[in-house]
């Protein structure tokens, strides 16, 4: 049972831990292999994978831990070098389901967009992944012997069982398997609905899987950000500098010059994601009205004042996509007050953190 649930997890765990690692470095301002602009839609499967079989492990990983657990509390082995040895694996499954179980806890809460704690998500549930991995590769290598044994034999063959597991219960070990499957990919369904269009109706799970306008859901409101003044203003300007150079565009101004339609995804750290039609000015177009070299980092400001997300580096690669834009219009409408209006930035390929709406400042870094 362990080493076939196991099998599942371990797949579960290794994307996870993959896409983790994609999500972490497209967050980080510092690239030195640039982040690629290419599939525009590459973030949306990545993160939809990362939340995906992060929820599918939840499952897995509970009834893992019951087939095992008896084992845990076994007494120590007679012989100093075997007690040794026993008590430094029991110590390395400790880290492993105590990482596994904070990372799983912190991501599904994470998913419904609630933070209960202080300290930053991204950095520990970051650093946490490396240790689990880590105790999961010191796992298998330890129990490799033990879990091709396992899976060369029938599931009901009772030759590998410690001695009190042989009776039979209500539930046998086919309906067990069958009973996980089956939890696992009903979580999955009941998430997934937040990034693919067809699922939403019956994900009753998925955060966000309502609609918003221009059928783009709202992540923060203007209302929580504090700018439904500022971002109304009739003297509203986005300021675009580089060096010495600046220009300060209002929302006609913006409209005035050429408009570009891109399909671009806005998809969240949090799992959800949709596409949609933006129209607006491409940001390079902006850049070259301040004569800023090719390849530029671009720092981002909102007119909201506090919080994470007021500003953000764009890295000059993202600077330079003709399908990056500053938007203005949604779906054929003109923004929403909630979706950055007057003007927010849309670039493809990137984490939904970084899609900074209601734009003050684009600000060229030397
Ligand atoms: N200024 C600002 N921009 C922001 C945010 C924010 O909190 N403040 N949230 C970001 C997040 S986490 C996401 S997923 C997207 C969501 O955009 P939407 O609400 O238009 O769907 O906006 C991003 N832009
Ligand atoms: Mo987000």
């Amino acid at each position: 049972m362990s080493a076939r649930v196991g099998r599942w997890l371990g797949i579960s765990f290794g994307i996870c831990f993959l896409t983790g690692l994609v999500s972490h470095y497209a967050q980080n301002p510092s690239q030195p292999v640039p982040f690629p602009t290419s599939p525009a839609w590459g973030y949306r499967l990545t993160q939809g994978l990362h939340v995906t079989t992060g929820v599918a492990a939840i499952p897995l990983l509970l009834v893992k831990l019951w087939t095992v657990f008896p084992l845990l509390l076994r007494s120590l082995p007679a012989g100093a070098g075997a007690r040794v040895r026993e008590a430094g694996e029991r110590a390395s499954i400790a880290v492993l389901v105590a990482s596994s179980l904070f990372l799983l806890t912190t991501g599904l809460l994470n998913s419904t967009q609630w933070y209960p704690w202080e300290f930053s998500f991204r950095r520990t549930h970051y650093a946490l992944s490396w240790v689990a991995i880590g105790a999961l590769l010191l796992h298998l290598a330890i129990k490799a012997p033990t879990i091709r044994e396992a899976l060369r034999r029938d599931v009901d063959d009772p030759a590998l069982d410690r001695p009190a597991a042989t009776e039979q219960g209500a539930l046998g070990r086919r309906g067990l398997l069958r009973a996980t499957w089956t939890a696992s990919a009903l979580a999955v369904l009941a998430t997934a609905g937040s990034t693919v269009p067809w699922l939403r109706q019956v994900s009753v799970l998925g955060v966000r899987s309502g609609e918003g306008p221009g059928g783009v859901p709202v992540n923060r409101t203007a209302r929580a950000a504090g700018v439904t003044e500022t971002a109304v203003d009739p003297a509203y300007r986005l300021v675009v500098s580089s060096g010495g150079r600046s220009v300060s565009l209002g929302r006609e101004d913006l409209l005035a010059m050429p408009q570009r339609t891109e399909e671009l995804p806005i998809a969240c750290v949090e799992g959800w994601s949709a596409s949609a039609a933006w129209t607006g000015v491409r940001l390079r177009d902006l850049l070259d009205l301040v004569d800023a070299p090719a390849g530029s980092e671009v720092e981002v400001t909102s007119l909201q004042q506090r919080g994470a997300f007021a500003r953000t580096l764009l890295q000059g690669n993202f600077a330079d996509d003709d399908r990056t834009l500053v938007a203005l219009a949604l779906a054929g409408e003109p923004l929403d007050l909630d979706h950055g209006f007057p003007a927010r930035l849309i670039a493809p390929n990137r984490p939904g953190v970084l899609q900074t709406k209601w734009l003050s400042r684009l600000e060229v870094l030397a």
